[in-house]
This record gives C-alpha cells, sequence and structure tokens, in this order.
C-alpha cells in the first residue's frame, strides 16, 4: 500500500459514517449518488490534511506563485482522478469491493465539471495537475459558472443543447470562502478629485456592483502531498437593499443588482474560437478577474510591505485574451489603491504578466467597441486609453510618422479596443502553444509586434498530463508499461522511450494488440448501450473526437466516408478491411454549419449502419455529448487519430497527444503539434498528407483557389457532391445539405469558396487512408508502430510544458511537503 490514510478499514468506516451524517442511511439502502458522496467526502477528509501541511509550508517559504487566469477550466471528475493521485485507487477499489460497490460505478456517478469548451480548458486543467504534481505553488482562477458546458442530445440526428446542472447534489470537493469576499464595480461614472499633494484620485460613481465569493477545489498532485487550488468565483448580490425602502431609486437599483449578480456566472459561453462580442462575456471577464486580482495582491500584501516587489513573488499567466483585463485592472489596483505613479505601475505590471496565444483564428479574435468597453469599465478604460496612447508614441519613436504601423499595432483603433494588442504590449512574454504555431505568429500574424520586441516571443509547445489520459484512463496498458520499465514514466514521460525497445518484440506486440483490442471491447460496449449499434472489434476504430469546427474538418473525414461507402457499392468483391469511424463532437448553438454538419454524420450513419448488402464492413458511429469522461475511454480504444485541421489553422491540438500516448497512429496534417509528434516517432509510424502551412498561407494571398476545377475533373467526389443536394442521405428532404454544398463550391456571403481547402485535400486524404489500411493489414507492423507511438509521446506531457514555462517565464520557486507519521 502507498497511501496509509487510505487503510482500507478505516476508510470503509469512513464511508459508512459519512452516509450516516450526511443522509442517515446505512449502506445497505444508500442510492449510488449517496455512496458517491459519502466517499467522496473520506477522499476529501485525506486531501484537506495535505492541502493545510501545503499552505503552511507555503507560509513558511514565501515562494513564488503563479496565478493561471482562464476563463475556462475543463476539469473533468475529480474523484477517479484524486484517488490516482494519492496512490490510493487499487486500495478504494477493493474497498468498495468489499462494500458491495464497483468503483468504476460510483465514478460515473460524479458529473463531469465542465467549466470549459474544449483545448483551451482542458490544457489549463492539464497544466494544474502537473503544477501540483511537480510541487510548484498555483492558484487556477475562473468562474464558477452555475451551468457548464452543454449537455448534448442527439435527436433525429441533430444536436439538441441541454443545461448541464453539474452542481445539482453539490460539489463535495468545494469549499466556500466567505471571507475572501470582494466587491466588484460595473459602470457609473469616474470624478477626479485632488489631494492635499495635488494628485488625482480617481472616483467611480453611480456604479452597479456585485459580490465575488471563492470557491477553493483541491488539485492534488501525484505522491507528493502537495494541494493546489482551482479559485473559481462565484457572485452574490451586495445586500444593502432594504424591503421596506420607500425610495423607489434604492429599490430599482437593488433589483438589477441582484440581476447582475444572477446573470453573471450563469454559463458559459459555448463558442470555440469564435468571438460573438456579447456585452456579459465582457461582465464575465472582469468579474473573475479584479477578484482574482484584489485578492492576490492583498494575500502579497499580507507577508511583504513593498509592493514594488509583487513580480517577485506572483506571476498572472493570462490563457488566451479572455483575461486580458487583468492588465489595466492591476494598474487601476496599483495606482487608484496603492497609491503609485504611473511609472511605478507600469513597471510592475509588464514585469507580472504573461500572456499565451491559442489562435491564429481571425473570428476568435477578441475586440469590444470604445462605447461597450468604456460605458462598462469606465475607469479601466481610461488606463488602456493611456497605455495606447504611451505605446503609439513608441511606435512613433520606432517607425516614425507611419501610419500603417498605427493602425496595425494601435490597441485602440477604429473604434475597437484589441485585447490581443493590449496583452502583448503590456506583458513581457508572449508564447504559442506549438512550433509551428508560434512561427506563424511571428512571421506572419503577430510580424509587427516581432518585429519591435522579438525577445518577448517564446515558444511552448502543448502538452497533456499522462496520469489521466493513461494511468486512470486506460489501465491496462498503464500496467503493461509499468510491468516492462517501471514507474517512473508516472512522473517522468521521457521514460517511456525505454518501450522502443519492445517495438520488435512478438510478445509485447502481441500484448499491446491485445490490450487494444480489450479496450475496443471496452467501447464497443459503450456503444451498443449508447448508440444501439453493433460494431466490430477487430474493425479499425478510426475515431475523431474534438470540438465541430470548419477547420477541423469533419466535413473531409465524413465525404470520405461516403466515397468509401460508393466504392463498396460499386465492387462488392473489393478488398475492404471493415472499418468503424467514429465521431463526437460538440457545436457551439449558433454555429449552422457545424450543426449540419452533425446531421450529415448521422444521416449517413442511418443509411451505412443500415445496408445490409455491404456486410457490416463499414460502421458509423456518432458519440453522444463527447466529453473529459468518455475521452478516457475513446482514446484507449483508437488505432486511427484523426488530426486533419487545415495546416496552419489548428494552433497545436491535445487530443493528438492523448491518442499516441494511448498507440493510435496518427492520421493527419503538418499542423499545430502535429509537427512535433512526427517528428518524435518518425515519418514512417504516422500517415501524413495534404497542403503545407505555407502552401494554404499563400493560396490564401492569393485569393483562393478554384475549387470548380476539381468538381469537374474528379468524378469520385462529383459523386459525394451530388449526394449532398440529390436527398442520398435525406430523401424527404433533398435540399438538406444544400449549406454544405454550397460551402464547397459556391461563395457565400463574399466569402471564398471551400476556405478550408476540403476538396483541395481530398485525393491526398484517400489516399492516405488507403495506407492506413495497408498499414493496418499487416498486424506486426502495425504493433510495432502503436509500440513506437506510445515510446515517442515523452515529449508530450505537460509536465515537460510546465517545466519550460517555469524556466523561461515563471520562475517559480518548488515546495517540498511532508506530513507527520
Ligand atoms: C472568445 C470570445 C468570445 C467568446 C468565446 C471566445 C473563445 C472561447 C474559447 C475563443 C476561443 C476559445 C477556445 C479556444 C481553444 O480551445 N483553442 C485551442 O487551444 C488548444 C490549447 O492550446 C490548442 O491545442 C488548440 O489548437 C486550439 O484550437
Amino acid at each position: 500500500m502507498y497511501n496509509k490514510a487510505f487503510e482500507k478499514e478505516s476508510f470503509k468506516k469512513e464511508v459508512k459514517d459519512n452516509l450516516k451524517i450526511l443522509y442517515r442511511k446505512t449502506i445497505e439502502d444508500a442510492t449510488k449518488q449517496q455512496i458517491f458522496q459519502a466517499v467522496s467526502y473520506a477522499v476529501k477528509d485525506v486531501i484537506i490534511d495535505q492541502w493545510m501541511a501545503t499552505q503552511k509550508q507555503i507560509e513558511k517559504q514565501d515562494p513564488k506563485t503563479v496565478y493561471y487566469l482562464s476563463m475556462e477550466f475543463l476539469m473533468g471528475r475529480a474523484l477517479g482522478n484524486s484517488l490516482i493521485n494519492e496512490r490510493a485507487f487499487t486500495e478504494v477499489k477493493e474497498a468498495m469491493d468489499e462494500l458491495g460497490f464497483d468503483l468504476n460505478s460510483i465514478e460515473d456517478e460524479e458529473p463531469d465539471p465542465a467549466l470549459g469548451n474544449g483545448g483551451l480548458g482542458r490544457l489549463a486543467a492539464c497544466f494544474l495537475d502537473s503544477l501540483s504534481t511537480m510541487g510548484y505553488p498555483a492558484y487556477g482562477c475562473g468562474i464558477r459558472y452555475r451551468y457548464g458546458m452543454f449537455e448534448q442530445k442527439i435527436e433525429n440526428g441533430y444536436q439538441l443543447e441541454v443545461p448541464d446542472m453539474w452542481l445539482k447534489n453539490g460539489n463535495p470537493f468545494e469549499m466556500k470562502r466567505p471571507e475572501y469576499a470582494t466587491e466588484i464595480r460595473f459602470g457609473g461614472t469616474i470624478r477626479v478629485e485632488r489631494d492635499c499633494q495635488g494628485r488625482e484620485k480617481f472616483i467611480q460613481e453611480n456604479y452597479q456592483s456585485v459580490n465575488a465569493i471563492p470557491y477553493d477545489i483541491p488539485i492534488v498532485g501525484y505522491g507528493n502531498n502537495v494541494v493546489n487550488a482551482l479559485r473559481i468565483w462565484d457572485a452574490e448580490a451586495i445586500n444593502t437593499f432594504q424591503l421596506d425602502s420607500f425610495d423607489k431609486g434604492d429599490y430599482n437599483k437593488a433589483v438589477e443588482q441582484q440581476n447582475l449578480a444572477q446573470t453573471i456566472v450563469e454559463v458559459l459561453y459555448p463558442n470555440d474560437n469564435h468571438n460573438a462580442g456579447k456585452e456579459l462575456r465582457l461582465k464575465q471577464q472582469y468579474f473573475f478577474i479584479s477578484a482574482s486580482l484584489q485578492r492576490a495582491v492583498a494575500k502579497f500584501k499580507e507577508k511583504h510591505d513593498d509592493i514594488h516587489r509583487l513580480p517577485e513573488k506572483v506571476v498572472f499567466q493570462l490563457n488566451d485574451t479572455h483575461p486580458t483585463v487583468a492588465i489595466p485592472e492591476l494598474m487601476r489596483i496599483l495606482m487608484d489603491e496603492e497609491g503609485l505613479t504611473w511609472n511605478e505601475a507600469w513597471d510592475i505590471t509588464t514585469r507580472a504578466c504573461a500572456y499565451t496565444n491559442h489562435t491564429i483564428m481571425s473570428e476568435a479574435l477578441e475586440k469590444w467597441p470604445i462605447e461597450l468597453f468604456s460605458r462598462l469599465l469606465p475607469r479601466i478604460y481610461q488606463i488602456v486609453e493611456e497605455i495606447n496612447r504611451r505605446f503609439l508614441i513608441e511606435v512613433d519613436r520606432r517607425y516614425p510618422c507611419n501610419q500603417e504601423k498605427v493602425k496595425k499595432m494601435a490597441i485602440i483603433y477604429d473604434g475597437q479596443v484589441k485585447m490581443a494588442h493590449l496583452a502583448i504590449v503590456s506583458g513581457f512574454s508572449v508564447n504559442g502553444v506549438a512550433r509551428l504555431h508560434t512561427e506563424i505568429l511571428k512571421n506572419q500574424e503577430l510580424k509587427d509586434f516581432y518585429e519591435m520586441m522579438p525577445q518577448k516571443f517564446n515558444n511552448k509547445t502543448n502538452g497533456i498530463t499522462q496520469r489521466r489520459f493513461l494511468l486512470h484512463g486506460n489501465p491496462m496498458l498503464a500496467d503493461w508499461v509499468t510491468d516492462h520499465i517501471g514507474n517512473d514514466w508516472i512522473t517522468d514521460l521521457s521514460q517511456i522511450r525505454k518501450l522502443a525497445i519492445y517495438a520488435d518484440d512478438k510478445k509485447a506486440q502481441q500484448e499491446v494488440m491485445n490490450i487494444k483490442y480489450q479496450n475496443k471491447l471496452r467501447l464497443a460496449k459503450y456503444i451498443r448501450e449508447h448508440n444501439g449499434i453493433e460494431v466490430d472489434p477487430r474493425s479499425i476504430f478510426d475515431v475523431q473526437v474534438k470540438r465541430l469546427h470548419e477547420y477541423k474538418r469533419q466535413l473531409l473525414n465524413i465525404l470520405h466516408v461516403m466515397h468509401l461507402y460508393n466504392q463498396l457499392k460499386e465492387h462488392p468483391d473489393m478488398e475492404f478491411y471493415p472499418r468503424t469511424f467514429i465521431f463526437g463532437a460538440k457545436a457551439a448553438a449558433g454555429y449552422r454549419t457545424a450543426k449540419l454538419t452533425i446531421k450529415l454524420i448521422n444521416a449517413v450513419a442511418d443509411v451505412i449502419n443500415n445496408d445490409k448488402n455491404i456486410g457490416g464492413r463499414i460502421k458509423v458511429v456518432f458519440i453522444e455529448n463527447y466529453r473529459v469522461s468518455n475521452a478516457e475511454m475513446i482514446f484507449a480504444a483508437s488505432d486511427v487519430s484523426e488530426q486533419i485541421s487545415t495546416a496552419s489553422k489548428e494552433a497545436s491540438g491535445t487530443g493528438n497527444m492523448k491518442f499516441m500516448l494511448n498507440g493510435a497512429l496518427t492520421l493527419g496534417t503538418m499542423d499545430g503539434a502535429n509537427v512535433e509528434i512526427v517528428e518524435e516517432v518518425g515519418e514512417e509510424h504516422a500517415f501524413i498528407f495534404g497542403l503545407s502551412a505555407d502552401e494554404v498561407i499563400r493560396f490564401e494571398n492569393q485569393g483562393g483557389y478554384n475549387p470548380m476545377d476539381i468538381f469537374n475533373n474528379d468524378q469520385d467526389i462529383r459523386k459525394v457532391l451530388m449526394q449532398l443536394i440529390n436527398g442520398y442521405y435525406s430523401p424527404r428532404d433533398p435540399e438538406l445539405f444544400r449549406d454544405l454544398y454550397d460551402s464547397l463550391l459556391n461563395s457565400r456571403n463574399c466569402g471564398r469558396p471551400d476556405t478550408y481547402f476540403i476538396l483541395k485535400d481530398f485525393k491526398a486524404y484517400a489516399e492516405a487512408q488507403k495506407r492506413v489500411e495497408w498499414a493496418y493489414r499487416n498486424e506486426e507492423g502495425w504493433a510495432r508502430s502503436s509500440i513506437l507511438n506510445i515510446a515517442g509521446a515523452g515529449k508530450f506531457s505537460s509536465d515537460r510544458t510546465i517545466q519550460e514555462y517555469i524556466d523561461e517565464i515563471w520562475h517559480l520557486d518548488k515546495i517540498r511537503v511532508e506530513m507527520p507519521e
């Protein structure tokens, strides 16, 4: 046994005691949900001791701390992961067996906390896991959304969004911290006063305000007693309002403030890589940023008298531009509340803030109309104006009288506040999330900024935590790895290279293939239960799971499935290795093309899965409600990892790494981190196809290409495209998929046709898919490649990524936490 705190008999007793205290129930008549709660409180009990010990150590050592500011934390379930990191999973599983319960089914009682959309939010969660595991002090700072990412239901092939009531039964892992409540102010006007020394004071009047209340969720490090916190803020109305008040103005204001508190944390915006420019979103941003920063500064001041030294102890990492109001807010706190001068405040702010860019998609860029921004955040806007004024003086000094530069680089221009420009100008570091992405930032998207301040730019290739995505998600493979190379890989994934010597070992190959087969059986069972579809576990499991977005090209995948099906129908006796195409994706609620693509996938699935004449050789499965918990199982069961974004569009991707670590082979474009994956594993062990980023960018600069040429010359493609508009997959509404057809061939609303080069890459993709099939027929060769993929995944641990952030950006101090015997 690793962890004495989880000694079986006392753990069982505590579970029973908890059932009694919480629900007045014995174990015999408790529900599964009640068991989950009782187990979680027992686990939390152990965590709390380590949490207190961590706090004590931090108190003593006063180490530098990172505040990871993010609108999204896609945590996934806490129970299983905490047990994994406590090294108590096996013990507790046995204890639960003895009580007559299956731990896995108890885990399934936990709602999957989904306070994030996709990659960016999940990256934040992996980073917190790595920070605790590596013993670095950190806070994740975010919003306690009442409703997280919606639950997806598929009805008649269409996506329906159902509210995600993740707090319905309470969250046993969180701790409310009312002692840290702070007031956040919106709107009103700014009055300038002079104090006795003639210094300006800025007083906000006629504002509305809400109380921000933090809830802390423990982030348990692996086997090291370190517990950091994810601090998420809830909003409550400020209770100044008296029911018997006869002042109408008071009454109205109180009601407004009540509404503001309720709406501000109501729901996560379900847009991924798309900016709708909504006022409430800016309120959310300022709400959690102001609360987090006020608290961070107050905590610093508890131990330090000299605020000028803040950057020695604190660093704020901005997860994309979403938290960029942190910059003017820190300036405000330092000037208006701490009484510093502009120059003093600017010096501190620019040494404390760093920015990560996650996208080059122009529709994702955050820009706020001046009118909205200055109305909601009047004092913050004044500060942004001043940052802009001073920056433009710098620009003019460097590029005298150059209006072009001003136009491209100004923070405020054309009636808009540009958050990326603000973050770049005011932070000391700008990083991309994969090597290719950072190069594109430096040489194209942010070229002007790179030329002016090259020292700020750096790359931090993303990573994932092997603890959730191998140790928890794929226990059989995890055990196999440990049997062969020991268990150091759990905290040092570079060790996994040692598996490479088994790539040619017949026994190892068979074992790895067998584990994959067992995991495919597990997924096949899930699909049978959730979709009512029988899939052949011997078929190739070809998987694309990620948010639905045109640039990710799920449409390319399904068009190719349609093409394969056409071939099977035309040549029933052709050689064909059975395939199961698996999709999982949520579409933003207002994204029409994305939703239509989901309908198409389901329509194609209906036709193909029910065609008796193809002998079940192709199956298409759309997994409903793709999320962290079912993702773990899906990665474990995949043979082929579809990473087929239009080159240059996917900043990094992180799913690609999760598949690789679980032994799937990548079928992908040279985009994002795929480039580095291929570099680690060798091009022979992946299936690479399609336009390069340079080629895509060249076409874009030429104004696109003409997909009609392809349509006219390639009859396979033409056949597939005609099936989109002749009712082949929608006999009752032949026009149903017209918009998808048009997006590929006709310029819609003055855009270019086939913006994402689907038809341009189609042939190369189909050929790469043929290579996949031939490679899979060679079982030994496939097993070898699979082992080499696992062995090559060492670089893609978020532990490595975090170490780079520490060494090159954050410079944190490590802590060690010892528990008393
Ligand atoms: C912006 C404005 C208004 C409303 C919403 C948004 C918004 C929300 C979420 C914009 C972007 C996102 C999410 C972006 C995201 O997940 N990006 C992904 O980040 C991953 C981690 O770095 C990368 O691996 C992916 O390549 C990138 O797409």
